[in-house]
């Protein structure tokens, strides 16, 4: 996990392939939920991984010796990992090594980039070959696609006449050339707004006045714009949540359109393009200045820009609004970011793992610089420990030596999937530098939130005692949840604190009962000092309990 999550974050910052060796089988099962990280995040990596050897009687070099080469040889062992890869593929005879690793790394670095597997049996590895080259002029990555002019024209067109023109972006950043094109495009169509939905790098600067943050799919801009041009992203809105009008213009263009890795994946596109971010927005706006230039430098577009700059203020206005501590001396996710956000270097790059707080830690953070914030991508939690790693390995790596400063931000939760045991020993053992800023808002939130979701149309009349249970669990969640996000969310309903308390003290005296029970069976005869110990201890409990539960904010 730590290895591949250490490649991705190299691969991410450079877009330059990395290799990560694994043991047979199980080795390729340790891989876990970072082959799903950097298949979403679009990294290029090769996975090695041996394969049992498949002669018994030493037909071969390389023949089994060891008792686990029964145990580990399974039947498919690319299938393992299959599905998250752009190409698996088996190393059978040492001959044509090469090919293979070449033919691989094709495909890992042609779009959509992504993971490719390869692995060898001990035979093929020990097998002796006559030293061979291979002209690497002709493995080269497929090359970007483009629009076409028909396209680029009815894009154009859509955009000049657009009231409300909305780009939505999930990974055009991947390409850090990308986010200057799409600046230039902002530039070009006054009044055009972009929405970064986090699909992994940086696509469009905070400071830019076009610029509506990083939301996951709901955003009230989706709403209302007329044209919506959705660029390189996987979930542009969430229908059930938050969806465009119904004559709202979308186009879609991206180097994935299927959605090749989702069974389910529509939108009500009038047209989808194979192309790539960078050449496709930058054919739009040339386009745009040669064919369209008096309309957009109308007066019209200078009114938008001017609207569109008032709004940028606004929105600067409230998060830094969000930044401030309560009154109580207490704070929460947007304050300790802001605080850090300051302290920290301005070219930082942020490694985020952020889940529930991913859109406020976006808010505060503003990156501007292509290539400065580095989301995960996927949902393979863990994946920013590694991640981070491979991020300053690369930025050090690429500059002699002296990289930018690299900073992770991660949910408590998610620390402690990243395999932090791993993460640590190698920054020590390699000299890695890196700050992790963990978010302790002492639990996993998300729960709370998915809890809140699937009972939310849900009365309680009529309700089977077990579904009551759970309505009741979840209204007490619901207030532990908004009290710890306190800066960002409403406060608790009265109603919810009653709920809560109603819990507390049904648990506070479950405990009791058990802890007396317990206390009898040990002092048949309790002394004076063995009932004043116990009222002490339970003093303690009630503390402790309260301090948890009322004060659950970041510390
Ligand atoms: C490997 C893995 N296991 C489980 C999940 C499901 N999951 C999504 S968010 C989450 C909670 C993360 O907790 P934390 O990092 O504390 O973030 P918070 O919800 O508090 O913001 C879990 C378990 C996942 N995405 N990946
Ligand atoms: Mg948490």
């Amino acid at each position: 996990m730590v290895a591949l999550s250490l490649a991705d974050g190299y691969a991410r910052l450079t877009n330059k392939p990395q290799c990560v060796i694994v043991h047979v089988d199980v080795g390729t099962q340790g891989l876990g939920a970072a082959v799903h990280n950097a298949s979403c995040g679009r990294a290029p990596v090769l996975i090695f991984a041996g394969l049992s050897p498949y002669t018994i009687e030493g037909e071969y070099r390389g023949s089994r010796t060891e008792y686990i080469h029964w145990i580990q040889d399974v039947p498919d062992q690319k299938q393992i990992v299959a599905q998250y890869c752009r190409y698996t593929g088996e190393i059978k005879r040492g001959a044509n090594v090469k090919q293979l690793v070449n033919r691989a790394l094709t495909f890992a670095t042609s779009e959509p980039r992504g993971p490719v597997y390869l692995a060898g049996a001990r035979e093929a590895m020990e097998e002796d070959i006559e030293p061979y080259k291979l002209d690497q002029r002709y493995w080269t990555a497929v090359e970007p696609s483009a629009l076409t002019s028909k396209q680029t024209e009815r894009v154009a067109q859509l955009l000049v006449e657009a009231e409300s023109p909305l780009v939505i972006t999930g990974y055009s950043g991947r390409n850090h050339n990308a986010v200057g094109a799409l600046v230039e495009l902002a530039n070009t169509v006054k009044g055009l707004k972009v929405l970064d939905t986090g699909g992994s790098d940086m696509c469009f600067p905070a400071d830019h006045p076009a610029w509506l943050g990083l939301r996951y799919g709901v955003e009230d801009n989706i709403k209302t714009a007329d044209v919506i041009i959705v660029l390189d992203c996987d979930v542009p809105w969430i229908p059930t949540q938050c969806k465009p009008k119904d004559d709202a213009k979308i186009i879609h263009i991206d180097v994935d359109p299927l959605k090749q890795q989702m069974p389910v994946f529509y939108i009500n596109a009038l047209a989808r393009y194979r192309a790539d971010s960078e050449t496709a927005v930058t054919q739009i706006t040339e386009h745009l200045k040669a064919k369209y230039e008096s309309e957009i430098t109308s007066s019209r577009f200078e009114e938008k820009w001017t609207a569109l700059q008032d709004s940028h203020k606004q929105r600067l206005q409230t998060i830094s609004d969000q930044a401030k501590p309560g009154e109580d001396g207490t704070f929460g996710c947007s304050y300790l970011v802001h605080q850090l956000r300051k302290s920290c270097p301005q070219d930082t790059i942020w490694a985020i793992e952020a889940v529930t707080n991913t859109a406020f830690v976006a808010d505060q953070i503003q990156a501007t610089f292509p290539g400065s914030w580095i989301n995960c991508g996927g949902g393979g939690l863990g994946w920013s420990g590694g991640g981070a790693l491979g991020i300053k390995l690369a930025t050090d790596f690429e500059n002699g030596g002296k990289g930018k400063f690299v900073v992770q931000i991660v949910g408590d939760g998610t620390y402690l999937f990243s395999v932090p045991g791993s993460v640590y020993w190698i920054a020590q053992r390699y000299n890695i530098p890196i700050l992790t800023v963990v978010l302790n808002n002492k639990g996993m939130v998300l729960y709370a939130v998915v809890l809140d979701d699937i009972f939310a149309d849900i009365g309680q009349a009529g309700m089977h005692p077990a579904s009551r249970f759970f309505w009741f669990i979840r209204r007490a969640r619901e207030a532990k949840y908004q009290t710890k996000n306190s800066t960002s969310h409403s406060h608790p309903r009265p109603t919810t604190q009653v709920l809560r308390r109603h819990l507390l003290v049904v648990n506070a005296g479950l405990v009791m009962l058990v802890l007396w029970k317990n206390w009898q069976r040990c002092f048949p005869k309790p002394s004076k000092r063995s009932r004043a110990v116990f009222a002490l201890c339970w003093t303690r409990i009630l503390t402790d309990r309260k301090e948890s539960t009322v004060a659950g904010r970041l510390p």
